[in-house]
């Protein structure tokens, strides 16, 4: 009965355990977690992005984002919901990434969407 507990409890911190999303900036788009190499083409190669782009992501209070632009051109990518801001990530050169990584804390759905090129854009829920 003890180690059943401790079976159970085990298994309620790792499925409750907070989940960290990298998000790559490449050929204008949100691609998946892609290695360098893949981002360094994606802009001529639109297998890799059709098969790493992301359009929707269902995350949970307590998940952290990461933003990593590997694009040739710079990005201004934020999240809402109407009015109310979520996060703003603020102007990433390529190259830049956002060191201090995003923790979602309030449910809802938003919007992902770059400033600048707003065909870039992510349908995000946050459970
Ligand atoms: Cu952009």
């Amino acid at each position: 009965m003890k180690s059943f507990i401790v079976i159970l409890f085990t298994f309620m911190a790792f499925s409750a355990s907070a989940e960290t999303i990298r998000m790559v900036q490449a050929a204008k788009a949100f691609l998946g977690n892609i290695t360098d190499e893949q981002a360094s083409v994606a802009y001529d190669d639109p297998i890799i992005e059709e098969e790493n782009k992301v359009e929707e992501l269902k995350l949970k209070v307590g998940d952290k984002i990461q933003f990593i632009n590997r694009d040739e051109v710079s990005h201004n990518v934020s999240a809402k919901a109407s009015d109310v801001v979520l996060f703003d990530v603020k102007l990433q050169d390529p190259g830049a990434k956002n060191d201090k990584l995003i923790e979602l804390k309030s449910k809802g759905e938003y919007t992902v969407q770059c400033a600048i090129h707003p065909k870039m854009k992510i349908k995000l829920k946050v459970e």
